[in-house]
């Protein structure tokens, strides 16, 4: 610690009086600056990975109670922030190292702006003056630069008495309108800076009011509202917008007093339980084409809804309009109309929103006609049972479906638990198959339909919410964060890990043509990845039936042990690309 003393006095006279001992100036450096920021903010986890320049940094946080954790590579960590920061409402907290480091998280960072998560990656970065002299300094990049496109805002301090002013305005970046990822560089200088520490501490800024509430205006409300009433056949879509809100109780009020069929997007699944007799999951091939009036609440028509036209949406040709109209509650002004017209656009947070809309439907509403609601009704009972038919199969080896039958009474026993899906057969089957029950309990591929969100998901699930959570991964979709397992079995966290193991990317069958190779999308045959978490400490179980499968996940939820369960699947099982064939451009062309 440095301290200040008074300059020392001399004078031609004998004897000068002794000068009193000025009391050292107690001061504060940017480490401890940047810590205690986050902490002032409620900012009390840190996923990271340490290195030059913030090794003290994860220490220091440790050591002043900050729930450090390290992954083995930043993207696993960046997605464990990007997700924490849809949990909470929060923005997640990542740090990385310099250069590769930072490019490390940056995938993370432009995925959480993508699907409008709050986070913030904090990466320790190079010399300036070196940097921008560009004369090779140790892991040198303008990583400002590079971040701008991929995240919401990005900033960066140069001296410990902005570190205040620099974490307010990336927390107010990240959470507040449409939420998303902020870039903090902290050059390697700032940390050792020092500064006054009372003048530091006074420069730290606690926010007020970080996401303010945005209350939609009383004639878009009217609007919507008048729309909805004069529908035949409405429909409301409940996207990851609506998940994130927190609005649970009005969202349920709102579909439950409308008594409108709605559909959950993947990770909106919950917010109602799956089981809802209004939910039209199993009829979403019937409801699209069919609804007159569509109400999308934090929902975006992107690829996920076929960007609100073409035959999904009964419209002729794959780029017509269905004849559709929409209302759209969203926080983002410039959603609307983005893909096709939207006809009551209502801007503003979804809990407002949703409140004054229900407030207005309270004010007088008569239920959609029984023809269109019992038409739903029938198609999705009859699909349910088509469903249940194929789900009570025993097939030897066992595929998809007899492996996710067993997780779907898992998950309908334990509701509270959290589940994280990848993969694409994997996916797309535990979607559909895999009822949910309460809000956020699914967390997924997301907006770009992502591979190796897996164990970065777990562990923050873990620790942000303290839920037992079971991950469905693809075997593919596990290699892309399987490290994390070790960090998993280190913190002791309470994940098990289902590998369905069908040999490969969609299937185990490809050969190489010439002979020479194996396929691109092959992996090695009867791989044992439950032996990946018994090097770790963790229960490795090989499952090659259902009853085998349901006794390892009941017993992994009963010990609360970090468990890797290789789910062995029938290799022919899978299909191409999944459920999403037709992007395929080779697919499309051999039609
Ligand atoms: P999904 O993939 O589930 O369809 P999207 O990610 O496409 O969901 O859409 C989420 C939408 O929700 C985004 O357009 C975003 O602006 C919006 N959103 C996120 N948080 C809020 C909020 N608190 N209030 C209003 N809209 C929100
Ligand atoms: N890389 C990244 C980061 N994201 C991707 N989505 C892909 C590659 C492409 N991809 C998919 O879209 S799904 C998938 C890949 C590689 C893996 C599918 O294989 P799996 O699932 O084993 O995870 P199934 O059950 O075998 O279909
Ligand atoms: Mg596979």
């Amino acid at each position: 610690m440095a301290t200040v003393t008074p300059p020392a006095v001399s004078g031609p006279s004998a004897a000068p009086a002794p000068a009193p001992a000025a009391a050292p100036v107690e001061t504060i450096d940017g480490f401890q600056l940047v810590i205690e920021a986050l902490k002032l903010n409620g900012l009390d986890t840190i996923y990271g990975l340490p290195g030059i320049p913030i090794t003290d940094l994860t220490r220091r946080a440790q050591a002043d109670g900050l729930r450090v954790l390290a992954f083995r590579h930043e993207q696993n960590a960046g997605y464990a922030a990007s997700i924490a920061g849809f949990l909470t409402q929060k923005p997640g907290i990542c740090l990385t190292v310099s250069a590769p480091g930072f490019l490390n998280g940056l995938n993370a960072l432009a995925h959480a702006t993508t699907n409008c998560f709050p986070m913030i990656l904090i990466s320790g970065s190079s010399e300036r003056e070196i940097v921008d002299l560009q004369q090779g300094d140790y892991e040198e990049m303008d990583q400002l630069a590079v971040a701008k496109p991929v995240c919401k805002a990005a900033f960066r301090v140069l001296h410990a008495e902005d570190i205040g002013v620099g974490i307010a305005r990336a927390i107010r970046s990240a959470v507040s309108g449409r939420p998303g990822g902020v870039y903090l560089d902290l050059p390697a200088k700032l940390f050792a800076q020092s500064v006054e520490a009372v003048a530091g501490r006074a420069s730290l800024i606690k926010v007020v009011d970080p996401a303010p509430r945005q209350v939609p205006a009383a004639d878009a409300i009217r609007r919507a509202v008048d729309l909805l009433k004069g529908a035949k056949k409405p429909l409301i879509v409940l996207g990851k917008g609506a998940a994130y809100a927190q609005a649970d109780a009005d969202i349920k009020a709102l579909v439950e007093r409308t008594g409108i069929p709605y559909l959950p997007m993947s990770m909106a699944k919950g917010l109602l339980p799956d089981t809802h007799e209004q939910c039209a999951s199993a009829a979403r091939s019937f409801v699209l084409p069919a609804a007159d009036v569509v109400l999308l609440i934090g929902a975006r028509l992107n690829w996920l809804l076929s960007h609100g036209k073409g035959k999904t949406w009964g419209g002729k040709s794959s780029k017509d309009w269905g004849g559709q109209k929409f209302i759209q509650v969203d926080i983002s002004p410039i959603e609307a109309d983005s893909n096709v017209k939207i006809d009551a656009p209502v801007v503003g947070d979804i809990a407002s929103c949703v409140s004054a809309l229900l407030k207005e439907v309270n004010a007088g509403w008569t239920r959609p006609p029984a023809e269109w609601t019992g038409a739903v009704h029938d198609k999705k009972t009859a699909n349910v049972a088509k469903m249940a038919e194929t789900l009570a199969k025993d097939p030897q080896p066992m595929n998809f479906h007899s492996a996710l039958n067993v997780v779907r009474d898992i998950v309908k026993a334990n509701p509270d638990a959290m589940l994280v899906n990848e993969g694409a057969n994997a996916l797309d089957f535990t979607r559909s198959i895999v009822d949910m029950y309460k809000p956020r309990k699914r967390i997924d591929v997301g907006t770009w339909g992502i591979m190796g969100i897996g164990m970065g998901y777990c562990v923050a699930a873990a620790v942000e919410t303290k839920q037992q959570v079971i991950a469905i991964e693809g075997d593919s979709a596990f290699g892309f964060s399987g490290m994390e397992v070790e960090t998993i079995c280190r913190y002791e966290l309470p994940v098990c890990i289902v590998v369905m193991n069908n040999n490969g990317v969609y299937k185990g069958t490809d050969k190489d043509p010439t002979g020479r190779d194996p396929a691109p999308t092959v992996f090695v045959k009867g791989a044992r990845y439950d032996r990946i978490a018994e090097a770790f400490g963790g229960v490795g179980v090989n499952a090659t039936t259902p009853a085998e499968l349901r006794r390892a996940m009941e017993e992994a939820i009963r010990s609360r042990r970090p468990t890797l369960i290789n789910a062995v699947i029938d290799e022919t099982a899978g299909t191409e690309s999944g459920r999403i064939t037709s992007l395929n451009p080779s697919a499309a062309k051999k039609k």
